[in-house]
């Protein structure tokens, strides 16, 4: 049955709760941290040796959707109900907004050490333990919109000039890729200080804390995050019916060092799951946007 992920402002505070215990009970099971792992494995800069598969790289928005329908399919197996909701930063952009209530994701980090102490993500709950951090404490952070050098969330104009590249990704398929979709929605660009950071990239500097590293995925609102970056995906491709839905169409050959097997192309497959791009542009049998 094709399922319907929604839009986190519109749940019923039931479904809110459903989502949240099947996190919890998929943390308290061990397996949530492997999530975590598989996300550290993989990330891979432009700077690195290695092929990469999740970020800086056009494989960035297939690799992260079959990531979400990994951890969905997990969180189905404890409750069949739950769906992954999506955050539409461009709308609820403010520390006030009903996703950082306590029955959803909770609240800011204190000022102190950035430790978020309320919600069910709060490490007094005595579940929410980092285990698979890459900073000492074992407690969630956050620090929305990191006053000592403040940053916004996206606003609707800088998500539309992305949308409005008719181009999925364009050569040397990277972060430094002048144009194409996928780079402007991840949010690479050149720019002084904050404004580099646009779109996708933004909202993990906007939250702080976890989201900042390759352990962005402690911050449950990782999920959130990349469920309306997925749905973006699906707007792009409706709003572009001539475009290639992924680009490149074949791999880099031999001779085009650096860039041989540094990156998938729409036929290859890409690691831990042996899955090609191609399988991934449509997804309108297993679940649907509302
Ligand atoms: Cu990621
Ligand atoms: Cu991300």
């Amino acid at each position: 049955m094709v399922h319907t992920r929604k839009n986190q402002a519109r749940l019923t505070s039931a479904e809110k709760r459903r989502f949240v215990n099947a996190v919890l009970d998929l943390k308290r099971r061990g397996e949530y941290d492997e999530f975590v792992r598989i996300h550290v494995e993989h990330y891979v800069s432009d700077g690195e040796d290695g092929l990469r598969v999740a970020h800086m790289t056009p494989s960035f928005l297939p690799w992260h959707r079959r990531f979400l329908l990994e951890f969905e399919r997990a969180l189905q197996r404890l409750d069949s109900s739950v769906t992954v909701p999506y955050w539409d930063w461009t709308a609820d952009r403010s520390p006030g907004a009903s996703l950082w209530g306590s029955g959803l994701m909770g609240g800011n980090g204190r000022r102190s050490d950035r430790q978020v102490m309320t919600g069910p993500f709060a490490r007094s709950n005595g579940t929410w333990i980092i285990t698979e951090g890459e900073t000492d404490g074992d407690f969630l952070m956050r620090d929305f919109g990191r006053p000592q050098n403040p940053i916004e969330l996206p606003t609707k104009a800088t998500l539309d000039w992305a949308m409005r590249d008719p181009v999925y990704d364009r050569a040397p398929w990277d972060s430094t890729s002048d144009g194409g979709f996928r780079n402007k929605l991840e949010g690479w660009t050149s720019g002084a200080g904050n404004s580099k950071w646009r779109n996708h990239n933004r909202v993990h500097r906007w939250v702080g804390g976890h989201m900042l590293g390759g352990a962005s995925v402690n911050d449950p609102v990782f999920w959130l995050n990349h469920a309306f970056v997925d749905l973006l995906w699906d707007r792009w491709q409706a709003r572009h019916p001539r475009s290639a839905p992924y680009l490149p169409e074949k791999p880099p050959g031999p001779g085009k060092r650096p860039l041989h097997g540094r990156i998938c192309a729409r036929f290859e497959r890409m690691p831990p799951w042996d899955v090609k791009p191609d399988e991934l542009i449509g997804h309108r049998g297993i679940y649907r946007y509302a």
